[in-house]
C-alpha cells in the first residue's frame, strides 16, 4: 500500500491518569462501549441532560445527507439552558464569571447577574427591531458583554456572527455583508499590551459599506473618544435601561444559533453555520466529560478569544450549560509582566486550564522560572487546543505547569465540528505526549488512505469522520454546494461512484495511527498556515499582496517559528516597472507587510517577504509551495523534477539576497 502520510515520530512515553481523578471522574471507560452499542441512544441520553420545552420525535434525520437534523421536532432555548435553569435551581448566587481586565480591574458576575444582563440585552435588541432569524455581528474585546451579547442573541433566536477583534475593516465588512447583519455590537475599544486598542473606528469604516446594518450598539470600555452617528447607541443606555424581565421562548432544535467565519483555503471566508439542540448537547457533554467539570468546586479557565470557536464552545456555551465558575481575561499574557497568567491562576485558584500550544511554546521560551514563581497548586487538569502540540511542549506543560503529575487533554476539533471530537478522557486515558489519542464516545473518526481505505496501525493518511455528530456544521451560510464540495466530496458517497456508500466528512487534516491505534494529528494537508493558533490561508495573504499595485504574483508558505508555531513567509513578484533595488526594495517590502496587515488584520502580516523574479510551478500551473518552504527554512531544495522550469529556483535564490525584512 502506498503511504498517504509518513509516520516519522516514535513517542513511547505514556502517563496514567492520577488515581484520585480516575476514582471520581464524571465519565468512565464504559462510555465508549455504551456509545458503540447504540450511538443515537447515547446522544439522546446526553441531550436529555438539557432542559427541553418540547421533546424530540427523532434523534437523527440523515435521510438527505450531508444535511443532518438532530433532535427533530424538539424545542429548547439555548440561553435558558445556560442561565435560567441554574438560577431556577437556586444557584443564582454562584459566580459565573470572574473577569479580569488587562489594566487590573476586575468584575465578579453571578449566574443571577449574568441572567439579568442577558435579559436586558435581549430586550434592547428586540427594541432595535431584531427578531428571530436576524443576524447580529459581534466585534468586541474579551469583556463579559461579549458573552452577554451572544447569549442575548441566542435568547431571542437571532443568529450571532462573532468577528475576532484583531480583524481589519475589510475582513469585518466581508463578514457583515455575507451574513447581511442588521446590528453590530462593538465597544469603543479594549486593552491590549498595556494600552487601549480602538475598535469603533474599524466598525465605522466597515459599516460605511454595509447597507444591511441598521444599528450599532457600543459598549464603553476604554472611555476614549469615538465618532458618533445616528445609527449608534451606547450599550449602557440601551441595555442597562432595558427591563431585566424576559421570558425565553423555545426554538426548534435546528434553529440557527451562530455563524462563525473560517478562512479555509480560498480568499472567500466560509460562514460555518451551527444550530441549537445538537450543538448544545455536544458542547455540554464534552465539557462535562473531557474537563471533568465539577460545578460545586471547579474554577475553569479557557484562555481563548471569544472570536474563535473555542471561545464559543468552551467559554460561553459548554461551561455555562454546566453551571461552572470560570475566569475570563481581557488581555495578553505578558502585560504587565510575563507571569500574568500564573498570577491569575493563583488569584482565582483555577483548577482547570485550557490553552493553546502556541502559548505553551511562548511560556517555554520565557523560561520555567516564571510559572515556578507562582502558586499553581490549585490546578488539577490541563487542556490544549488549536494545533498539534509537540511532545516537548506537552512535557513542559505537564512538568512546569502541571507539577509533573497532572493529566493533559489534547483536544482535536474544528470550527466545523463545533465540539471536541478526538481527545483523552482525563480519568480514563493513559495519554501520550503529542497525541489526541482516540475519538470521544459517540464520535466515529478514522484515518484513511487516498482511496478512503482505513489505514492500519502505524499508518498515516487523512483524518475523516464516518458518522454524523450532534454539533456538526449544518452548511456554509448561503452556499450548500460549497459545503458539500469542501467537506463531503473527497471520500465516500459524495466523491461520486457508489451512491450506496456512506457519506464521509473530510477534515482537511493529516493524521496517523500509531502502533496502538492512537491518533496523532499532523497538520493541514493543504497549505493553510497556523499562526498563533489562527488559521490563515495562503490564498488570502496572496490575494492581499496581489491587491497592491506593485505586485504581480505572490505565494506564501508557513515556516516554522519558535513562538507562533508557523510564521508567514511570502514570495512576491513585483510588477515590471517597480524599482526593487536597494532601499526602494526594502521600502516596498515594508509597505507590503503593512498592506497585508491592513487588508487582513495584523495576524496575517508576513514575517518576511522576498521579492523574486519567478515562482516555482508545476506543469499544470500550481505553485509548489513545498519548494518555497525549503527556501524559507534555509534547507537545500527537495525534489524539483515536477518543476515546470528548473531555473526558477536559481532565480528565486538570487532574488533573495538583501531582501529580507527586519523582524518586528
Ligand atoms: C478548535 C479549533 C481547526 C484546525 C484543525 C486542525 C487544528 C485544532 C488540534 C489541531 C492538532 C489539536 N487543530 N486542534 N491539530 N491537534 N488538538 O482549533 O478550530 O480554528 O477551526 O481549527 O486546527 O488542523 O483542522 P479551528
Amino acid at each position: 500500500m502506498s503511504e498517504a502520510l509518513a509516520n516519522l515520530l516514535n513517542e513511547k512515553r505514556q502517563f496514567l491518569p492520577p488515581a484520585e481523578l480516575a476514582a471520581d471522574a464524571n465519565v468512565t471507560s464504559s462510555a465508549y462501549a455504551e456509545a458503540a452499542d447504540d450511538r443515537l441512544a447515547f446522544w439522546a441520553r446526553q441531550a436529555a441532560q438539557l432542559t427541553w420545552s418540547k421533546p424530540w420525535d427523532q434523534v437523527l434525520d440523515w435521510s438527505r445527507p450531508p444535511f443532518a437534523k438532530w433532535f427533530v421536532g424538539g424545542q429548547l432555548n439555548v440561553a435558558y439552558n445556560c442561565l435560567d435553569r441554574h438560577v431556577a435551581a437556586g444557584r443564582g448566587d454562584k459566580v459565573a464569571i470572574h473577569w479580569e481586565g488587562e489594566p487590573g480591574d476586575s468584575r465578579t458576575i453571578t449566574y443571577a447577574e449574568l441572567h439579568q444582563m442577558t435579559c436586558r440585552a435581549a430586550n434592547a435588541l428586540t427594541g432595535l427591531g431584531v427578531t428571530a432569524g436576524d443576524r447580529v455581528a459581534v466585534y468586541l474585546p474579551m469583556i463579559p458583554e461579549a458573552a452577554v451579547a451572544m447569549l442575548a442573541c441566542a435568547r431571542i433566536g437571532a443568529t450571532h456572527s462573532v468577528v475576532f477583534g484583531g480583524f481589519s475593516a475589510d475582513a469585518l465588512t466581508n463578514r457583515i455583508q455575507d451574513a447581511s447583519a442588521k446590528v453590530v455590537i462593538t465597544a469603543d475599544g479594549g486593552y491590549r499590551r498595556g494600552k487601549p486598542s480602538a475598535l469603533k473606528p474599524t466598525v465605522d469604516e466597515a459599516v460605511a459599506n454595509c447597507p444591511s446594518v441598521e444599528h450599532v450598539l457600543v459598549v464603553r470600555r476604554t472611555g476614549e473618544d469615538v465618532s458618533w452617528s445616528d445609527r449608534d447607541h451606547w450599550w449602557h443606555e440601551a441595555v442597562e435601561q432595558a427591563s431585566a424581565e424576559h421570558t425565553a421562548q423555545p426554538f426548534d432544535a435546528e434553529h440557527p444559533l451562530f455563524i462563525l467565519y473560517t478562512s479555509g483555503t480560498t480568499a472567500r471566508p466560509k460562514g460555518i453555520l451551527h444550530t441549537s439542540g445538537g450543538y448544545l448537547t455536544q458542547v455540554a457533554y464534552t465539557s462535562h466529560a473531557v474537563f471533568d467539570l465539577k460545578p460545586e468546586s471547579d474554577v475553569y479557565w479557557c484562555t481563548a478569544d471569544i472570536g474563535w470557536v473555542t471561545g464559543h464552545s468552551y467559554i460561553v456555551y459548554g461551561p455555562l450549560a454546566n453551571g461552572v465558575t470560570q475566569v475570563m481575561y481581557e488581555g495578553t499574557p505578558d502585560t504587565p509582566h510575563k507571569g500574568r497568567f500564573w498570577e491569575i491562576v493563583d488569584r482565582y485558584r483555577v483548577t482547570i486550564l485550557y490553552t493553546a500550544p502556541t502559548l505553551i511554546r511562548t511560556m517555554m521560551k520565557w523560561g520555567e522560572e516564571i510559572p515556578a514563581g507562582h502558586d499553581l497548586s490549585s490546578l488539577r487538569l490541563l487542556g490544549s487546543v488549536g494545533e498539534p502540540i509537540n511532545p516537548e511542549a506537552w512535557m513542559w506543560y505537564r512538568q512546569h505547569v502541571g507539577r509533573g503529575e497532572l493529566p493533559i487533554v489534547d483536544t482535536w476539533w474544528q470550527t466545523e465540528t463545533g465540539s471536541m471530537m478526538i481527545s483523552p478522557l482525563p480519568g480514563v486515558t493513559a495519554a501520550k505526549p503529542g497525541s489526541a489519542m482516540t475519538a470521544l464516545p459517540g464520535v466515529v473518526a478514522d484515518v484513511v488512505d487516498d482511496q478512503g481505505r482505513s489505514v492500519p496501525d502505524g499508518g498515516g493518511g487523512y483524518l475523516v469522520l464516518r458518522e454524523p455528530w450532534p454539533s456538526m456544521l449544518r452548511t456554509i451560510w448561503g452556499d450548500d454546494n460549497r459545503f458539500i464540495e469542501t467537506y463531503w466530496s473527497r471520500f465516500g458517497a459524495g466523491a461520486g461512484g457508489d451512491a450506496e456508500a456512506p457519506w464521509i466528512y473530510f477534515a482537511g487534516d493529516g493524521a496517523k495511527k500509531d502502533d496502538d491505534g492512537h491518533i496523532w494529528l499532523l497538520g493541514r494537508v493543504d497549505d493553510v498556515m497556523l499562526v498563533s493558533g489562527h488559521n490563515i490561508s495562503t490564498t488570502e495573504v496572496e490575494s492581499a499582496l496581489v491587491s497592491h499595485p506593485s505586485v504581480a504574483e505572490a505565494a506564501v508558505v508557513g515556516a516554522t517559528d519558535p513562538t507562533t508555531g508557523q510564521a508567514i513567509v511570502a514570495f512576491a513578484i513585483p510588477r515590471g516597472s517597480t524599482d526593487t533595488s536597494g532601499e526602494a526594495g526594502e521600502q516596498l517590502i515594508a509597505e507590503l507587510r503593512s498592506h497585508v496587515a491592513k487588508t487582513l488584520g495584523p495576524i496575517a502580516k508576513p514575517r518576511q517577504i522576498m521579492l523574486v523574479p519567478e515562482l516555482p510551478k508545476t506543469r499544470s500551473g500550481k505553485i509548489m509551495r513545498r519548494l518555497l518552504r525549503d527556501v524559507a527554512e534555509n534547507r537545500s531544495l527537495g525534489d524539483v523534477t515536477t518543476l515546470q522550469d528548473s531555473s526558477v529556483m536559481e532565480l528565486i535564490a538570487s532574488g533573495i539576497s538583501g531582501s529580507k525584512s527586519d523582524e518586528d
